[in-house]
């Protein structure tokens, strides 16, 4: 199985994927960031400051002409099925929630093996209702984009009281908050129940990658995952 890790600038991806590289192989998508423990780096075919120069781009379009180049490359790609493939991606949301590269390679990943996300989010940065929502919605752009089976993965929990987190995480406190309101108040419940919907895991995961909390519940999830896609015994 390939596990696409994905998520905002700096949540914690690289530092996720590097921990979860102990279970299998490491991919590195991230053609800004050289990354040594790669057991294969985009950055040996495709490097964005050399694109920049070549194509005369600022930083995030050549982010953008990177992912262009790396959808039309199969280099990068290790077939071994027998082995789970962390890809870790690029901190450039837009290319997954936008522009049309996640899918591309997620039907490229196909060809090979099944596909999953895992979405990596910072804790820091959806401690009220309103943000742990809107973190829910782009989860679900996310899911919508790419038809992939998705885990979610609140990181940096070191840095917050995880107790006012997961009063945001508990359903029932989500319901009764949204009770009376407006028309955005019904969509966030939708969400809610939308995300239960499809979600194989019905809660987010809370880890650390900075002191390893988590991280092994978080690769027994993917592992349910990888069972439940079938390609293993
Ligand atoms: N305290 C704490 N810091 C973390 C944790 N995970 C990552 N960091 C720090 O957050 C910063 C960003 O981590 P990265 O792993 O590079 O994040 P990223 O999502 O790969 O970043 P981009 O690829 O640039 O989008 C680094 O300084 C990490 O050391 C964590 O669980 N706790
Ligand atoms: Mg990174």
């Amino acid at each position: 199985m390939f596990v696409l890790v994905i998520g905002p600038a700096a949540a914690g991806k690289t530092s996720i994927a590097k921990h979860l590289s102990e279970y299998g192989i490491l991919i590195n998508l991230d053609a800004a960031t050289p990354c040594n423990n790669a057991d294969v780096d985009i950055r040996k075919w495709v490097k964005v400051e050399e694109i920049q120069e070549k194509f005369n781009l600022g930083i995030n379009g050549a982010l953008l002409k990177s992912m262009e180049l790396i959808v039309s490359m199969d280099e990068w790609i290790c077939a071994d099925k027998n082995e789970i493939k962390i890809v870790d991606t690029p901190g450039q949301l837009e290319i997954f929630l936008y522009h049309n590269y996640g899918k591309k390679i997620v039907e490229k990943l196909e060809r090979y093996d099944v596909v999953t996300s895992l979405f990596i989010v910072d804790a820091q940065e959806i401690l009220s209702i309103e943000n742990y929502l809107a973190m829910l919605a782009q989860n679900a752009m996310m899911n919508l984009k790419l038809m992939i089976p998705s885990v979610t993965a609140i990181n940096k929990v070191d840095l917050i009281d995880k107790e006012n987190l997961l009063k945001y995480i508990d359903k029932k406190y989500l319901e009764k908050k949204l009770e009376k309101g407006d028309a955005l108040h019904s969509l966030a419940k939708s969400l809610i129940e939308y995300l239960e919907y499809t979600s194989i895991l019905q809660r987010p995961l809370l880890v650390s990658a900075k002191t390893g909390e988590g991280i092994e519940d978080l690769y027994s999830a993917i592992h349910e995952v990888h069972c439940s896609c079938g390609d293993i015994s």
